[in-house]
């Protein structure tokens, strides 16, 4: 069932794929959905990228509903939907969780998920389900290095060079507040404020977005 369900995201628009096992992860109303299919598209988070990763969530769902079972899909855009059911739940789970527990990347010093392949500059979408689907296997650590390009980037100084681990996921890597004002001062994005330096500024990315310019 994984082959088919990657098959038909990857020929669909995704990215990558990937599967992680979340139990003992999730809150008590979905803890019973213990196990994700995490997807990732190589594109800015902008609204047609919005449309896409929320049409290959509903494919993933389809397909997982056709077998018999459950699904619970968790928007991109999660902190647009004020006031709802997922709303309560985007900070008990969210996309990045489900993408480090799937194998895709680690959380790197800009607090984001890094793909080996595409660096942050994956934008993320998750489908909870009952599917005894078999875990792909978590990355454990963060695997930037010596790299600090971020942190020396950040028109806000708001990146604090700490570093992710699974067994230590919240320690603060970013102070939002500080990126919040500084992304106010932006140009917004179909009513999102915007910065995003510390996207193109870090090496992982920009080696496969230099590759594909280059045609490599
Ligand atoms: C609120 C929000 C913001 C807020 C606050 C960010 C924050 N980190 O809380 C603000 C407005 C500041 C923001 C900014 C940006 N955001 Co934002 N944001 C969100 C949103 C809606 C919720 C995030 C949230 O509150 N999570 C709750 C906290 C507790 O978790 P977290 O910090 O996100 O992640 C931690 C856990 O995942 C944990 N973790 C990782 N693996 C594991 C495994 C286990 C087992 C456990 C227990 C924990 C764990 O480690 C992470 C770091 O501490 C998500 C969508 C979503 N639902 O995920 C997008 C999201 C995180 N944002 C995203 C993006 C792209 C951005 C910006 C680049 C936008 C821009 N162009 O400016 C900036 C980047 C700033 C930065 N360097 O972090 C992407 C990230 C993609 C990626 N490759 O990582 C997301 C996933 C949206 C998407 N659908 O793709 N964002
Ligand atoms: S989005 Fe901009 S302000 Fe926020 S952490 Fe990244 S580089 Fe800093
Ligand atoms: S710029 Fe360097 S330190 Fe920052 S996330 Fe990328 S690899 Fe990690």
């Amino acid at each position: 069932m994984k082959t088919s369900l990657r098959k038909e995201l990857l020929d669909h628009g995704a990215t990558v794929v990937g599967f992680a096992g979340l139990r003992g992860y999730l809150s008590g109303e979905i803890a019973h959905l213990d196990r994700a299919v995490s997807i990732g598209v190589d594109r800015r988070l902008n609204e047609d990228t919005l449309k896409l990763l929320v049409k290959l969530q509903k494919r993933a769902a389809r397909f997982l509903k056709a077998r018999g079972h459950r699904t619970l899909v968790i928007p991109p855009d999660s902190d647009r939907k004020k006031d709802t059911f997922i709303s309560k739940l985007y900070s008990l789970f969210n996309h990045k969780m489900a993408a480090t527990s799937a194998g895709l990347g680690w959380i790197g010093k800009n607090g984001l998920l890094i793909s080996p392949d595409y660096g942050p500059r994956l934008s993320l979408a998750t489908v909870l389900t009952d599917a005894s689907l078999r875990p792909d296997v978590p990355i454990e650590h963060c695997l930037c290095g010596q790299c600090m390009l971020c942190m020396e980037h950040c028109p806000s100084k708001a990146i604090t060079g700490l570093e992710w681990s699974r067994s230590s996921p919240f320690v603060e890597l970013v102070r939002l507040g500080e990126c919040r004002s500084h992304k106010t001062s932006k140009r917004q994005t179909a009513g999102k404020p915007n910065c995003g330096l510390c996207i193109n500024i870090c090496p992982y990315g920009r080696i496969k977005a230099e590759g594909e310019k280059l045609g490599r």
